[in-house]
């Protein structure tokens, strides 16, 4: 880090002008563009429309999704001797957002070594340390060619409906294909990044140029694929809005092909190195079975700040993380001294600080530069990397519009006007994220209708009431994979999403092999998880009140809680000790368990 010293009394009274400005300007209001927008309703990448017959079937298990995480709860019902399963998805592979987002320099930014799923079982060393969003595609279909789940899948097939069916212990799925699929299990795996969201800016209907959304990118518009080459852009203008993780990624390639890029910016990006780099294949060949689900676990342990022997990833999350996200997720405020806080928060501003000190290194425009420079601390919004992001703003091509928190002001039919001016547009894209959430009831498509005919919707509207965030009342034989509410959390995703299909894989085969017709946890397991998660909920308001607004803290909106605050509290590890205790135990003062024989048997009752 290259600061040491820091003006602790003036960066706080900066950190909160800046956030005042936004948290008093700027338009946060979102529309879902479903409905809105032509291409939402429609797979760029289909090849051609799957044409097949309407399925009536029965099988064991159903996935609601063909992503990763639903690959993951597949592979390991696999090996627990589960196959007569189905996957749904309105894509046309598996994927997930990795399907849908193909947009130029889209990256994972956490290493593919512990992000890509099943390395070992499907034999696949990852070209780089953090992937490309072409790498993760191939390995979504290799684990699916690996397991034979190509001929358990249907693509681009949207549920319509599903509903449990207490007299047959069923779940009766219906789709638009006319496919009516009895399953005796559920796993929700629609996961909660497939709902984009556009900001409600006005006029946004009347522009009549291009505009689209990262995850529908038109390269038949661009050129190019996500590897970049965006060369149908030259003599273009294109307007960007949006500096998050997906922005960041794409912004050097339209300032490379486009002949003006305008990043319409409301808040600075805090972007770190990347130091992206080939993979040593003597180094992971070298790897002893095992190392994969170990390296996972040292990454977690190495941001959570838990003590570790050596930090295997070593990259810009450990270092930074390790450090300051224990403390802004509450465990120092609650326990340690303030002395140690103080110093934590000195260490962020120091952080920050180096941040804004590369930028100025790195951009030879003051007035640009300047504007580039964020203020808040790290862990306001998810860090990001980037070794081409700042540089790309000593394009001639580039300009940055900076709304100084007040982002655009609206949208006319040929372009955008920001801070009074108008912006002549060809084509605008929105990095404008996703609505980032519960699996239910913000981004369901369709109605999940458990014993009572209520939905998850319904149920769940007032906030998530589950058992460990997987689990919930009135809903037997449906577990959810990858969810983050009421859940343990973690920065890399997928091992979160294991974790999950680890426990729906051993609760749904031991309930196949015991003969049981349906499990479902009681009101009262509801009931104590909901204090457990208010006895362990990590006290984050303080933090998260001064941060500049972002889905991190609602917007800033601070009347409801935020995405962290309504995770557990007590950390991953033993967030995952808690799940494995349960699935280890026979559950039975959490569950109702109704044996097979008890269903036929009303199953034949008259209704
Ligand atoms: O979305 P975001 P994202 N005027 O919500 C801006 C995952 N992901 O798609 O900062 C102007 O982070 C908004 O401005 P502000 C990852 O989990 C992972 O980039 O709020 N600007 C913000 O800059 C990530 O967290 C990878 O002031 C407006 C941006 O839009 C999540 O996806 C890669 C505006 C939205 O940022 C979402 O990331 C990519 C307006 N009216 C994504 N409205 C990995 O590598 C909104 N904005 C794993």
């Amino acid at each position: 880090m290259a600061s040491s010293s820091v003006d602790v009394k003036m960066l706080h009274k900066k950190y909160i002008e800046e956030r005042d400005k936004r948290l008093h300007n700027g338009n946060r209001d979102f529309i879902d563009p479903i409905g809105y927008f032509p291409d939402f309703d429609r797979d760029p990448w289909a090849i051609e429309r799957i044409t097949r017959d309407a399925i009536t079937e029965e099988v064991d298990v159903v996935m609601t999704g063909a992503g990763l995480a639903a690959e993951l709860a597949a592979a390991h019902l696999h090996d627990a001797g589960v196959t007569n399963i189905r996957f749904i998805d309105e894509a046309g592979d598996f994927g997930g957002v990795w399907y849908w987002n193909r947009y130029p320099g889209i990256r994972c930014d956490i290493e593919s070594y512990i992000y890509l799923p099943l390395l070992e079982e499907v034999g696949t060393m990852p070209r780089e340390k953090y992937s490309s969003g072409k790498e993760i595609l191939e390995h979504a279909r290799a684990i699916a060619r690996h397991y034979d789940f190509y001929s358990k899948a249907i693509f681009q097939t949207k549920i319509t409906g599903a509903t449990w069916d207490e007299a047959s212990d069923r779940w009766h799925i219906t789709t638009n294909r006319g496919d009516v699929i009895k399953t005796r299990f559920m796993i929700g795996t629609s996961g909660y990044l497939h709902r984009p969201k556009f900001p409600n800016v006005p006029g946004i209907m009347d522009f009549r140029g291009r505009i689209f959304h990262p995850s529908r990118w038109d390269f038949s518009y661009t050129g190019g694929d996500s590897d970049g080459d965006l060369v149908k852009l030259k003599g273009k203008r294109v307007g960007l809005i949006g500096t998050g993780a997906t922005g960041i990624q794409i912004m050097p390639h339209l300032a490379k092909y486009a002949y003006r890029t305008y990043l319409f910016q409301r808040t600075p990006a805090a972007v770190d190195v990347r130091n992206n780099r080939p993979t040593d294949v003597a180094w992971f060949k070298s790897q002893i079975p095992g190392w994969h689900v170990e390296r996972m676990d040292n990454f977690h342990a190495a941001v959570s700040g838990e003590p570790i022997e050596r930090d295997l990833v070593d990259d810009c999350w450990t270092r930074a993380a390790g450090r300051l996200f224990k403390s802004t997720a509450g465990g120092v405020n609650s326990n340690d001294p303030a002395d140690a806080i103080e110093a934590l928060q000195r260490y962020d501003y120091e952080l920050m600080q180096s941040l804004r000190d590369r930028v100025d290194k790195v951009v030879k425009d003051r007035k640009t530069a300047d504007s580039l420079k964020a203020w808040y601390n790290l862990f306001c919004k998810r860090p990001l990397y980037s070794d081409d992001y700042i540089e790309c703003f000593n394009e001639p091509s580039v300009r940055l519009i900076d709304t100084d928190g007040r982002g655009v002001e609206r949208f006319t039919k040929t372009g955008i006007v920001a801070n009074g001016q108008h912006y002549d547009l060809d084509c605008v894209i929105m990095a404008s994220g996703f609505q980032v959430g519960a699996y239910e009831p913000k981004t369901a498509t369709y109605p999940i209708r458990g014993r009572t005919g209520q939905t998850l919707a319904d149920k769940w509207a007032g906030g998530v009431r589950s058992v460990h965030g997987l689990w919930t009342h009135g809903f037997p034989n449906f577990q959810v994979v990858g969810t983050i509410l009421q859940a343990g959390v973690s920065f890399n995703y997928m091992w979160l999403a294991r974790q999950h299909a680890i426990q729906a894989a051993a609760m749904i085969s031991r309930a196949l092999r015991e003969d049981v017709a349906s499990i479902e946890v009681t009101q009262d397991a509801e009931d104590r998880w909901a204090q457990t998660m208010q006895s362990k909920a990590q006290d984050r308001t303080h933090f998260e009140e001064e941060c500049t607004p972002g889905y991190f803290n609602n917007e800033g909106n601070s009347s409801s809680p935020t995405l962290f605050m309504q995770t557990y509290g007590g950390g991953a590890f033993e967030y995952f000790d808690i799940l494995r205790r349960w699935r280890e135990s026979d559950y039975q003062n959490d569950t109702v368990v109704k044996r097979a024989a008890q269903s036929r048997k009303s199953a034949l009752e008259p209704a």
